[in-house]
């Protein structure tokens, strides 16, 4: 299926719903890739940072020039019109959650020698310095400005955020998705209004805004710094290996989870949550956000703590010792079992809440996470995300992080 969605440059997430590059897409495929494919994992993630700005970030979107059918397309996003965007090649505006050191990182422990770390490393450098430098802007944390920016479109975490956005004018536009996965398992009319508004007002800016004026979402997303603070660690890892001086990443991933510990962690829920970074408020949505959290090197009581909310919240159990972690907790009035952000289940997000698990010595629940993963694909094929009840099948088919992130479980369990 990954050789079948691969373009010769980098893998389509799925073929039809999304037939361009995907910036954590690109991380997820290269990891899964790494095994088998090395060459291609390496190439997956070289075409990425050929796309990125000269300000240092790294897009969400690169767009295969042969290919139409999406929405946006790369005439909306216009990114030519951008002083920063590359000239080889069209992209989006904005950016997705870094979790790119990583892939660098799991590419090199196969192969040093294949994997130009020396490379790899100056782009991670570019791409984190531009997430504190210019996403920074109050209390130690990283804003993002837009629902896409976070991976997660249509969480409800940013449902009230959208709700207060001026909709006096709606940009004219062709929705493609619902031809590819059903609308009730997609984003809502609302939603996507919402989306091309805030495209919009980037666009205007340049994608590079002159003031917090000019931006009509800004939040401060757990899932989005916490990825950042494991990338600052990997980051520091892969610097020592090059014998390179590596202390300020490490000072910077120390401060971050410092602010996200003071300003996102709600020591009477134990659980973290996303804040509206222009109004200071919480957005009290139990999400799996918080369950990616546990990848920064939180302190142990905040830790543990998540860990028993973790289990009690989400943890959906199945069978044989199998876990499923839905993408809102079941028990909120939010929770939807079958649309998208809403309450599905996320192989990504299940791998990533697993990963901080493991390192922590939580084995057994990472292990149990593991299973649910095997367990939900065996049942329904590598589908883009899973109803967390039944375990049905939903949104896109041919999934490529789904298929990668499978291998490097069974990799992992040595099947
Ligand atoms: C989804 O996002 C795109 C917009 O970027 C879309 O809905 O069209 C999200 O699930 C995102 O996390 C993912 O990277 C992308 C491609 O799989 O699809």
């Amino acid at each position: 299926m990954l050789d079948q969605n691969w373009t010769g440059s980098s893998t389509k997430p799925s073929p039809r719903l999304y037939p361009h590059q995907w910036s954590w897409d690109s991380a997820f495929v290269a990891i899964g890739n790494r095994f088998d494919r090395l060459d291609r994992a390496i190439v997956e993630l070289e075409t990425l940072f050929t796309a990125q700005w000269s300000n240092g970030m790294i897009p969400h979107i690169v767009f295969d020039a042969s290919v139409a059918g999406y929405h946006p397309s790369k005439e909306w996003w216009d990114s030519p019109s951008a002083d920063a965007a590359p000239a080889s090649v069209w992209t989006s505006g904005m950016c997705q959650p870094p979790v790119h050191a990583l892939a660098v990182q799991r590419l090199a422990e196969v192969d040093p020698v294949r994997v130009d770390l020396a490379r790899c490393v100056e782009h991670l450098e570019a791409w984190h310095d531009y997430l504190f430098e210019r996403r920074v802007l109050s209390d130690g944390l990283v804003e993002i400005w837009h629902p896409w920016e976070s991976g997660m479109d249509n969480s409800p975490l940013w449902d009230s955020a959208l709700a207060d956005l001026e909709r006096t004018h709606v940009p004219d536009y062709q929705r493609v998705d619902t031809e590819h996965a059903g609308a009730e398992e997609r984003p809502t009319e609302s939603d996507y209004d919402g989306y091309a508004i805030l495209v919009d007002q980037l666009r205007q800016g340049g994608y590079e805004p002159s003031s917090v004026d000019a931006l009509g979402f800004r939040v401060h997303d757990v899932l989005f710094n916490a990825c950042l603070a494991h990338a600052e660690m990997v980051l520091a890892q892969l610097l020592e290996r090059l014998g390179e001086p590596a202390s300020r990443h490490r000072e910077r991933a120390q401060a971050l989870v410092d602010a996200m510990e003071r300003h996102l962690w709600d020591n009477e829920r134990f659980w973290f949550f996303d804040r509206d970074a222009a109004t200071g408020a919480v957005i009290p949505t139990p999400a799996a956000t918080g369950a990616v959290a546990l990848i920064a090197e939180l302190s142990d009581d905040v830790f543990s703590r998540a860990v028993q909310t973790l289990g009690a919240e989400f943890l959906i159990e199945r069978s044989d010792g199998a876990t499923v972690l839905p993408t809102v907790a079941p028990s909120d009035p939010s929770f939807e079992p079958r649309r998208y952000w809403r309450g599905p289940a996320w192989i990504n997000v299940t791998w990533l809440t697993a990963l901080g698990l493991g390192a922590r010595g939580e084995d057994e629940l990472a292990a149990s996470l593991r299973a649910g993963i095997l367990e939900l694909t065996d049942g329904a094929g590598m589908r883009e995300y899973f109803d967390p009840h039944t375990g049905d099948g939903l949104g896109g088919d041919d999934f490529s992080w789904t298929a990668a992130l499978v291998l490097d479980v069974l990799e992992d369990a040595n099947l």
